[in-house]
């Protein structure tokens, strides 16, 4: 029996007209639409099919996927690329943890997402009486999401998806967990009672101003600085303040380095950016501007030989989670609020009157830009065969070019360090990719969602071992018909594809796959397009081919099996074995 304190009076009634009645699958649909939802990333089961269904019926776009990992990873998606929350659809244990690996990555990445989970009975569960899919799932959600929350009761889902709702969004977005018992779903209540404790939430995501003083004493620091240097990141792409962000970077005239996913925030052939020149901005640089970044592992922690001479530069950022300040270095002027206020709050203050920094310095990082693009140039434009990355990623690099609006998702190691570094992005958000950790899989439901949410063609740039965790998704590509073309960068295994077993027996090296796996002939099975091209100008025919006709389509570009290195740009996070360099010869040969 449930144990409900407010029993829904209704349920006392003999034989109330249905029409008169809704029950708890309809409150949450109903709540979830009043909040602005329009999708679900959905896998059915026990106790949410019916949920998907009925969601469906009332005009929700519920998209089922083959596994929920890759559900949650199109949500948050979503959330980033959208400013709301992508919502997960999940049934109960097994179901949920493959969800809850997405929402612990929303929360990570800063981005709004709520995980919807169905659930076993409670005083079962709560009993440990062994039920279907029994576990606790808000305990285990609890530690890997910004919040959680359970609803018990029919007359309680306004209240919590409004909760949900706001937890999502308010300050430094995150993910929610949201707990549905299978038993609320059925439960009645009249319609009338039931559309009146619906909420829609009110300014969940607030402007929010630093104080006057914060705004001085930060422009006093830039303004002191010699040599300025701004570093964008993804919390300035996923602020939509695009316009603010761009005239503040002009304004202040600073050269600027965009994180991966805040590349086309401003177009990464503008003339201040300084992408090319990364080791010398980084260095000399005496005052660092964070909009939207974090000065974790990804910049080194702020840090380091590559930050030049200890104690060099300052560091003023615009964050809108206070806590972020001084959580690597010290922050001489924090800036807490949301990047648009922020930005323009600036402006304003700076009203027309700024000294831009020196010609010295701004020329100095230019040319260095410069020179190094034109050393790139030539090798990007090689037609070797099988093709390398420079090769490959040149072509992807022209037709990104061309093609603006495409939404590029990116995964692997050396796929992706060198796409982030090779191929410009020319507009925000257009690049999707493996976010603050460094995530394998997040390809297809990536995919499914930039197509989805844009309506843009999207062309997903994929290691061949980043492709096989989420690979049987491209079902779910070809199933809506999306204009998502795939990329698989096959070079036969993690890393390189020449590994050897060190102990010589017929097991492949640990990080070698099937040799000259057909990945194209896998969409064909599923009705899309399969190609498999070994040299530049094909991939360039093959991928036009794909973005004129919209097809979903996969294209298995054959890369050679040494191309790459070890962990990509990041192999000096390996942690090493004086043992293995004496007992192993071949050890000292990884690179
Ligand atoms: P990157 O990996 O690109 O450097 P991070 O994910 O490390 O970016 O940092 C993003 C930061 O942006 C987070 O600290 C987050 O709190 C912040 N953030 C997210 N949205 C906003 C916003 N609208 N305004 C200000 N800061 C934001
Ligand atoms: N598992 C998960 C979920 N995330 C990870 N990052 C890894 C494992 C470890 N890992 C990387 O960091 S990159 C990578 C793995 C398995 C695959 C690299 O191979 P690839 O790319 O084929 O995707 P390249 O072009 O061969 O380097
Ligand atoms: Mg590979």
């Amino acid at each position: 029996m449930a144990v409900t304190t407010a029993e829904p009076e209704i349920s006392t009634r003999v034989a109330p007209a249905p029409e008169a009645l809704t029950d708890g699958f309809h409150l949450l649909i109903d709540a979830l639409k009043l909040n602005g939802v329009e999708t679900i990333y959905n896998v059915p089961g026990i106790p949410i099919t019916d949920l998907g269904r009925y969601a469906q019926a009332q005009g929700l776009r519920v998209l089922s996927f083959r596994h929920e990992q890759h559900a949650g990873y199109a949500a948050a998606a979503a959330g980033f690329l959208t400013k709301k929350p992508g919502v997960c659809m999940t049934v109960s244990a097994p179901g949920f943890l493959n969800g809850l690996t997405a929402l612990a990555h929303a929360t990570t990445n800063c981005w709004p997402m709520i995980l919807i989970s169905g659930s076993s009975e409670r005083e079962i569960v709560d009993l440990q009486r062994g039920d279907y899919e029994e576990m606790d799932q808000l305990a285990i959600a609890r530690p890997h999401a910004k919040a959680a929350y359970r609803i018990l009761h029919a007359e309680d889902i306004g209240l919590g998806v409004a909760r949900a709702m706001r937890a999502a969004l308010t300050g430094r977005p995150g993910g929610v967990y949201l707990d549905v018992p299978g038993q609320l779903l059925g439960q009645v209540m009249d319609a009338a009672e039931g559309a009146r404790s619906l909420i829609e939430v009110v300014d969940p995501n607030p402007a929010s101003v630093p104080s006057p003083e914060a705004i001085s004493r930060a422009l006093e620091v830039l303004g002191s600085a010699k040599k300025p240097l701004i570093i964008l990141g993804k919390g300035a792409a996923h602020a939509q303040a695009d316009d603010a962000v761009r005239e503040l970077v002009e304004t202040l005239g600073f050269p600027y380095l965009p994180m991966s996913m805040a590349k086309g925030l401003l177009p990464d052939t503008h003339p201040q950016c300084s992408s090319a020149a990364r080791s010398l901005v980084l260095k000399e640089s005496d005052c660092v501007f964070l909009i939207g970044a974090r000065l974790n592992w990804l910049l080194g922690h702020g840090q380091g030989k590559a930050w030049g001479e200890k104690g060099s530069k300052k560091f003023v950022q615009i964050d809108i989670e206070p806590s972020e300040m001084d959580s690597n270095q010290k922050i001489s002027a924090p800036l807490i609020g949301d990047v648009g206020s922020v930005a323009r709050a600036l402006l304003k203050e700076i009203g027309g009157r700024w000294e831009k920094p020196s010609a010295d310095w701004t020329g100095a990082v230019r040319a260095k830009v410069e020179a190094n693009v034109a050393k790139m140039a030539p090798r990007l434009k090689n037609n070797n065969s099988p093709m390398d990355y420079q090769g490959s990623l040149g072509v992807i690099k022209d037709l990104i070019a061309e093609n603006p609006d495409v939404v590029l998702v990116n995964e692997g190691a050396n796929a992706l360090d060198q796409c982030r570094s090779i191929v410009d992005i020319h507009k925000p958000r257009k690049r999707l990719d493996v976010g603050t950790w460094g995530i394998m899989g997040i390809g297809m439901g990536s995919a499914v969602a930039a197509a989805v949410e844009t309506g843009n063609q999207v062309l997903a740039v994929e290691g061949d071992s980043a492709f096989g965790f989420c690979g049987m998704e491209i079902e779910t590509v070809c199933r809506y018909d999306l204009p998502v073309c795939t990329v698989i960068m096959n070079n036969n295994g993690i890393y390189r594809g020449d590994g050897e077993n060190w102990a010589g027996g017929k097991d492949p090296s640990t990080t070698v796959f099937v040799k000259g796996a057909r990945y194209d002939k896998m969409i064909e099975a599923f009705g899309g397009v399969g190609v498999t091209v070994d040299n530049p100008d094909a991939l360039r025919r093959a991928i036009k081919e794909a973005f004129a006709s919209r097809k979903p389509t996969l294209i298995n570009a054959v890369i050679a099996e040494d191309a790459g290195k070890e962990s990509g740009n990041i192999g000096n996070l390996n942690p090493s074995s004086v043992v293995a360099q004496q007992r192993y010869p071949q050890a000292r040969k990884i690179k």
